[in-house]
């Protein structure tokens, strides 16, 4: 069998990818591709979840009219958001979407019960709002309680197209309940949840078998006769990571960089010492025994608000033209405050966030544009640095994969500002590192390094050298005072 099926849904697009391995060359082709959204209803947000179903059926059937009838799928979704099942496996509440604000000031509370130093030592989990444990949290346990099964979402999707239940581990690692030394969920955080073991379903490694696409949806929609469905990394970032190619021979960080931008290290053993709890950095489970220590940094979430609220009137490569026709570092946001998190309105957040810091207030989409992207390199730098203290190892080149890797303002700006080559590409990594576990398991790649070693030989990698920033010093002074809980006096 070399043809292979990545469904790769992130928070802001979803595709079907068809790989095709043959005589050593990995290939890719877009099958189908939509736009994702959470939308808000009374005030919390939610995820259109059979829509997004539909969207896989429709994407099989394109590849069934393609003449393809027998390959193996994999799928991965963005983290931490779940479905409650009942005994029958129907869904009893709407699927929240992790920007929903009721979790804003969960943590606290659950901070009260166990202490967050204990939590990381368990999980090694960097402390975010949306971490399934504090969405369950903001359940009471009556409601908890009606859930026979949770599933993640890319679990779900399995669920609905083969019948059986998962909880996959990369993503499962998200939650922030697997115990790190028990390699299973932790009996003190479900107890803290009122939850039982088995209302989560077992633990599975990417790369497991999980059976053929339900006949009764073959018939029903015409898909492909055969299609065995293969457990992905089911977690994007863990996908995004196996399908971004280090190169072997220079010290490399990564950054996974889309709706978030991820950057970390892929390690063999987690860090979860003080240091590295205060920074903030995680260990998420990753496929082959590996964890990925990294941070969160807003990323292009703050251009996409941006662009929705300008009513979609700019491409992406667009508003990245804008932005290169501003001044640069007219103005620069913190970009990991929370209160970009999920503004009522983003484009009078930055504004009013660059009024009380004292700077020029961005005007044309041009300027916000700049803004965010100037503010992103600075970040990058931020985390490099802090990731290299954590790790005791210096960095030489930054990798970025994803839709990011487009953005060549974005990347060019990284590289003058952390001073080092910065390398991006493969753009879909994310399918990639998807379509890798299923062709390793499908016994036509030996393992996880000859599979990066295929993809770097076989797509665009760009390399931007850093260039001299005479102004650096001055900016590094103003960003400095702009971090979260510092906001300049005037
Ligand atoms: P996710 O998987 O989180 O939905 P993607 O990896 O698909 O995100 O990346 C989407 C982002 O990539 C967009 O928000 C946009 O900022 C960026 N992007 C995509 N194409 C381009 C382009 N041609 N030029 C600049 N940026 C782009
Ligand atoms: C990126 C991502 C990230 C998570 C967030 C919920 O799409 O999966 O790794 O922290 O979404």
């Amino acid at each position: 069998m070399n043809n292979h099926i990545a469904v790769d849904i992130g928070a802001s697009s979803g595709r079907l990818v068809l790989g095709t391995f043959d005589n050593g060359t990995l290939s890719l082709e877009e099958i189908h591709r939509f736009s994702n959204a959470f939308s808000e209803r009374d005030g919390s947000c939610f995820w259109d979840i059979d829509y997004l179903y539909e969207q896989i059926i429709v994407g099989l059937q394109k590849a069934k009219a393609k003449g393809i009838n027998k390959c193996t799928l994999g799928i991965d979704t963005w983290a931490v958001d779940y479905v409650l099942l009942d005994a029958e496996g129907n869904r009893v509440q709407e699927v929240y979407a992790y920007r929903d604000r009721r979790t804003e000031h969960v943590m606290e509370e659950v901070a009260k019960h166990i202490s967050p130093t204990i939590v990381y030592g368990k999980t090694g989990i960097q402390q975010l709002t949306f971490n399934t444990l504090y969405q369950l949290y903001a359940h009471s346990p009556e409601e908890l309680a009606l859930a026979d099964q949770i599933l993640l979402v890319p679990d779900y999707l399995y669920y609905r197209l083969c019948g059986r239940k998962i909880n996959e581990v990369t993503n499962a690692s998200t939650t922030q309940l697997l115990n790190l030394a028990t390699r299973d969920y932790d009996e003190d955080l479900l107890k803290l949840l009122h939850l039982r073991r088995e209302q989560f379903a077992a633990l599975t490694e990417p790369g497991e078998v999980l059976g053929f696409m339900s006949e009764i949806l073959v018939q029903q929609y015409d898909l492909p006769q055969e299609c065995l469905l293969i457990c992905a990394a089911t977690h994007d970032t863990a996908s995004a990571v196996l399908g971004i190619p280090l190169a072997s021979d220079k010290s490399s960080a990564y950054i996974s960089s889309g709706t978030w931008s991820l950057l970390g290290v892929e390690l063999s053993q987690p860090i979860n010492n003080k240091q590295a709890m205060e920074a903030n950095y995680t260990n998420e489970w990753g496929a082959f025994g590996t964890y990925r220590f990294l941070k969160n940094i807003m990323g292009l979430w703050l251009i996409q608000e941006v662009r929705r609220l300008d009513g979609d009137r700019y491409s992406f490569a667009k508003l990245a033209e804008l932005a290169g026709e501003a001044d640069a570092f007219r103005s620069l946001i913190p970009c990991n405050d929370p209160r970009f998190m999920n503004p009522d309105n983003m484009i009078e957040e930055i504004r009013k966030a660059c009024m009380e810091s004292g700077q020029p207030v961005p005007e044309t989409v041009g300027q916000l544009a700049r803004c965010i992207f100037d503010s992103l390199a600075l970040s990058y730098l931020t985390y490099l640095l802090e990731l290299e203290t954590l790790t005791g190892t210096a960095i030489e080149v930054l990798q970025i994969g994803g839709g990011g890797a487009n953005n060549e303002l974005l990347c060019q700006l990284t590289a003058d500002i952390i001073g080092r080559e910065v390398q991006a590409g493969p753009v879909e990594s994310t399918a990639l590192g998807n379509l890798a576990v299923q062709i390793i398991r499908a016994g036509n790649i030996a393992n996880i390094t000859e599979a990066r070693t295929i993809i770097r030989n076989s797509f665009e990698i760009k390399s931007y050298a850093p260039r001299p920033l005479p102004q650096l010093e001055e900016i590094l002074s103003l960003w400095e005072t702009l971090q979260p809980g510092t906001v300049s006096e005037t």
